[in-house]
């Protein structure tokens, strides 16, 4: 015998959870399914920079108490290259608003108490093997190999970009592109060394800073193709952070242990349309987004936000126009974010078209470099876009 629920989600992460508590909210049934365990999804340090938007969503539907309290605003950028160094205001420019910085682990960690506290069902340590769009049935397998099958009204794909639920959308277009770069992601326990997010542009490679709360700071750094992370010791990172955040000039970074070191690929993929039958894909799993631009959790809370809303409409109003619209409503929003952090990776990286030598793209970026520091007009188009969407 199938269990039932009215929406079954797979995935607890940043869009599974919203999804689960606005539905919750509204008195709908849900269960989420989730491959790991509570302590791991928990404990999984990824996201940061939350724009305004999405602190909007998570306040305005009662789930904002630890952003509010333990998150902080971040409204500057620094970049630096051979030229200096240069601040952008970002809160003053475009549409004149902060980023919250509240790291995602911290997140996921309440989302998952409030959406309990709401009464959803949720397992932990369940792998949704396989699901079926047209009957919105999905089977699992438990971590003790016990297998069996949820039957809901609806299915959300919230597993992630590499889960199984968009597989299940036959022949979608999947618009992907390998960007070829790499970047060391890493996490120490130590204070950050800049006031503000910096991104260093150097020869031997792209570096950032960028905040994660008053004792945590990541740091990025552009390594070759291929590189382990295991070949970068604590030692290796501070020395190569030195070199390009130019340190001899800007003053010494503030060094502790490393905690987390892994190669993050840049790659970027959609897949149109995100949904099919009574599937609907939110998050990562409808699109990948490079974190140059730090918009994937954004995404996901506010794509999560306009199925919510559209799954209420059908379920307590028997309305499927929103439903119906979900693909047409969350593409243009995706594609505008895929957009900036295409902008963002030719901004920080040296990238070398088919036919365009790698000194072309250097000046290119230099170019746009520059734009960024002179230009009013091209402040407030990174502002908004840095924020917005
Ligand atoms: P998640 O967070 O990957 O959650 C998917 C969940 O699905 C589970 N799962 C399954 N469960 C059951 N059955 C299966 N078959 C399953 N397959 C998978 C997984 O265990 C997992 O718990 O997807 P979601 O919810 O769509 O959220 C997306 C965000 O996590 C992601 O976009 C961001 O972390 C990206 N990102 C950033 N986004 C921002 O908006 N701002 C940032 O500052 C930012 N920094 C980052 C980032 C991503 C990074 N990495 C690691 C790629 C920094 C880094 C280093």
């Amino acid at each position: 015998m199938a269990d039932r629920t009215s929406v079954l989600i797979v995935g607890a992460g940043p869009a599974g959870l919203v999804l689960g508590n606005l539905l919750r909210a509204a008195g709908i049934d849900t269960l989420i399914l989730e491959r790991g365990g509570r302590e791991h999804v928990q404990a999984r340090a990824r996201a940061g920079f939350l724009g305004a938007n999405s602190a909007r969503v998570l306040t305005e539907h009662g789930l904002g108490a630890g952003l509010l309290r333990h998150g902080s605003t971040h409204g500057t950028c620094a970049f630096r290259d051979e030229a200096g160094e240069f601040e952008l205001r970002y809160d003053r420019l475009g549409r004149g608003e902060p980023h919250t910085v509240y790291p995602q682990q911290l997140l996921v960690t309440d989302l998952i108490a409030e959406y309990l506290a709401r009464g959803g069902g949720l397992r932990f340590g369940v792998t949704v093997t396989d699901v079926d769009a047209e009957t919105a049935t999905a089977r699992f397998r438990d971590e003790r190999g016990n297998t069996g099958e949820v039957a809901a009204r609806f299915l959300a794909g919230c597993d992630g970009g590499y889960g199984v639920t968009r597989r299940a959308v036959p022949a979608p277009d999947h618009y992907v592109r390998d960007h070829g770069i790499s970047w060391l992601a890493v996490l120490a326990d130590a204070p950050q060394s800049m006031p503000a997010v910096t991104y260093a542009l150097h020869r031997n490679g792209f570096a950032g800073q960028m905040a994660r709360g008053p004792a945590v700071t990541r740091y990025y750094l552009q390594v070759p193709p291929g590189d382990e992370a295991a070949a970068w010791t604590d030692e290796r990172i501070w020395a190569e952070l030195a070199v390009r955040m130019r340190t001899g000039a800007f003053g010494p970074l503030r060094q502790g242990p490393v905690t987390e070191r892994r190669i993050v690929r840049l790659r970027s993929d959609v897949v149109d349309p995100v949904q099919h039958g009574r599937l609907f894909l939110v998050g990562d799993a409808a699109s990948l987004i490079s974190p140059s631009a730090a918009k994937g959790a954004n995404l996901a809370i506010m794509a999560a936000e306009v199925l919510a809303r559209a799954l209420t409409d059908a379920l307590l109003r028997d309305d499927e126009r929103a439903l119906a619209a979900y693909s047409r409503t969350c593409l243009p929003r995706i594609w505008r974010a895929q957009e900036f952090s295409h902008w963002m990776i030719g901004l920080l990286h040296d990238t070398a078209d088919a036919g365009q030598g790698p000194r072309f793209g250097s000046a290119l970026r230099r170019a746009r470099l520059d734009n960024l520091r002179e230009s009013r007009a091209h402040q407030d188009f990174f502002a908004e876009n840095y924020v917005g969407i």
